[in-house]
């Protein structure tokens, strides 16, 4: 048994998150725990709330509400959502939990005694208007790199380029707008992340299996020789985790937080020990390599402006403690999701937010076409029209009207357990060839990842059933030959387990009413199709399942183009 760490890129706490969010890290990361899980493989499936810094700050002065609490309510609702859409965490953790604070000050602590840290005095930009500095996203203005008007004062999200607020060319504050700025010195810890340029170096070289966007990402930055400037990891802020602590081997650094970049990603590591606070588990084996660890497979999911922080920042963390911390094994980046002609915007509220989204439709609808449309090789665009045509034909037309099909046809004929008698013949083994096929390419598209692939692999594994059904047609053989119409239907049958079986990591809801259908638990993985296709015998009982998945209407359709167009406030 294989053991899979798997994470997703930790949302900001500062809103619902919109379907180009979703697709980008948490959506693809649920698709391969659910799928590791399947295969009969130990999974730790990780995420959290990014509770600190100023996204959270700023959200909570614009909901009028004191930060602590926003963020405690506004994690409860992000939860909600994240089982509404199925993902199966086994923990969703909160980046401001105590295990937090206690882990990012102990790799502080580690980075000193390595040598790795360094105090700073320097100048911040400190508006005269708002009385305050403004690190990162309290300040806007020009990207000093590619020209962007809203490049925010840590990362510019036109180019990804990871900032510093003095780099910005025409300067404003997030608060005021003020542009009355002036620079005032204050002390910092710097990561000395130059220091680690040939670790990191070789440690991404060593990484060939990457996807070429991660790597051209991660090579960009570290070749620029920018992305692994010292940087500053703490803020003049009042939330987060404390800078000044209790063996804090620096004094002066009263009032100031760690940067919100540098505790995220340990909570990777403290939502698991999360997790076994809560449950009694043992978060260090699939943590620490000295601790049982070092049999773990670590995958990351996450979208592209997130891949500096985890090929160069993150790891520049782990390796500097000089401990025997587990790093990623592999991380899966994507391209952005575009909504119907520009980009999915969370101030303009346009397109579809999480909330939204299973208001208007179950999960599985969503999560069929935002997997079959993933933006791996390139940005990917949402449109009503796509998405309308996709649940049309491959949900409700493919996968729905074979089981309603099927299930129909035996309940009229033969009533509702699997019919005795006939045999299978060519067009059988002819059928179980193709499934052997394409259930191992399946299998080889989901261990690497491939989730395009993947799902357009499990897509011709429904389609080859309704060809199969289509030219056997039960119905017309019935009339002459009622038992080899029966053979038919007990495989037809034992189909509509097997694409359960199959289906589960896409579309979990409709997996369950498949396997609640065929009244059976059974959802082992097919190593065989033959064996496969007997597994529920003659004279087991099932019932006809409720229409699987609905047809979208065209006023439907149009309705939600309306809707979404951009208004949300
Ligand atoms: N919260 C950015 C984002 O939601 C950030 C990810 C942190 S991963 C450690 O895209
Ligand atoms: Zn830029």
């Amino acid at each position: 048994m294989a053991r899979h760490l798997i994470t997703s890129a930790i949302p900001y706490i500062n809103g619902i998150k919109h379907l180009g969010n979703l697709v980008g890290s948490q959506l693809p990361a649920d698709l391969f725990a659910r799928y590791q899980r399947a295969r009969g493989n130990e999974v730790m499936f990780i995420c959290a709330t990014d509770e600190h810094g100023t996204p959270a700050e700023l959200a909570a002065a614009k909901a009028g509400k004191d930060v602590a609490d926003y963020c405690a309510e506004m994690h409860d609702v992000q939860a909600e959502i994240a089982r509404g859409f199925r993902l199966s965490f086994d923990h969703f953790g909160r980046s401001s939990s105590a295990q937090n604070r206690v882990l990012t000050q102990h790799f502080a602590v580690k980075l000193a005694e390595a040598g790795l840290i360094r105090e700073v005095t320097e100048k911040q930009m400190y508006s005269i208007t708002d009385g305050r500095f403004l690190p990162d996203r309290y300040i806007e203005g020009t990207c000093p790199n590619c020209g962007f008007e809203s490049a925010r004062g840590d990362q510019c999200d036109n180019c990804t380029k990871q900032l510093d607020p003095v780099d910005l060319i025409n300067p404003r504050s997030v608060i005021s707008g003020s542009t009355d700025l002036e620079l005032r010195e204050t002390k910092h810890l710097f990561l000395r992340q130059s220091e680690m340029r040939s670790k990191l170096q070789d440690w991404i070289d060593s990484k060939t299996d990457w996807p070429l966007l991660t790597t051209s990402i991660a090579k960009k930055w570290l070749n620029d020789g920018d992305g692994l400037q010292d940087r500053g990891i703490t803020r003049d802020l009042h939330w987060g985790v404390p800078a000044q602590f209790e063996g804090a081997p620096w004094s002066g650094m009263d009032g100031k937080v760690f940067y919100v970049w540098f505790d995220a990603p340990i909570e990777y590591i403290a939502a698991t020990e999360e997790w076994a606070d809560k449950t009694g588990g043992d978060w260090a084996r699939w943590w620490r390599t000295d601790r049982g660890a070092d049999d773990v497979t670590y995958t990351q999911f996450m979208g592209k402006d997130n891949v500096p922080f985890h090929t160069l920042s993150f790891p520049a963390t782990i390796l500097g403690s000089n401990e025997p911390w587990k790093l990623v094994d592999y991380i899966k980046s994507f391209n952005y999701l575009n909504y119907d002609g520009g980009q999915f915007s969370t101030s303009r509220g346009r397109g579809v937010f999480m909330d939204q989204a299973l208001e208007i439709l179950p999960a599985d609808y969503w999560r069929w076409w935002l997997l079959s449309h993933a933006p791996e090789s390139a940005d990917s665009e949402f449109t009503w029209e796509n998405f309308q045509t996709s649940v049309n034909k491959d949900l409700a037309d493919v996968l729905g009207n074979f089981v309603s099909r099927i299930t129909k046809f035996c309940r009229s004929k033969f009533g509702e357990a699997l019919p005795a008698g006939g045999a299978w013949g060519e067009r059988e083994a002819a059928l179980i060839d193709e499934l052997n096929t394409r259930i191992r390419a399946y299998e080889t598209f989901m261990e690497e990842k491939e989730v395009r692939k993947a799902a357009a692999e499990l897509r011709a594994i429904w389609v080859a059933g309704n060809e199969y059904l289509q030219a056997a047609a039960p119905w017309t053989v019935f009339k002459t030959d009622p038992d080899q119409a029966a053979a038919q239907t007990r495989l037809a049958l034992n189909l509509v387990r097997l694409y359960a079986v199959l289906s589960a990591p896409f579309i979990p809801d409709a997996s369950e009413a498949m396997l609640a259908g065929m009244q059976t638990e059974d959802r082992s993985w097919p190593a065989d199709a033959k064996a496969a296709l007997e597994a529920l015998p003659v004279g087991h009982a099932f019932t006809t399942p409720e229409v699987l998945f609905r047809k979208i209407a065209d006023e439907e359709r149009e309705d939600w183009q309306q809707r979404f167009a951009g208004t949300r406030g």
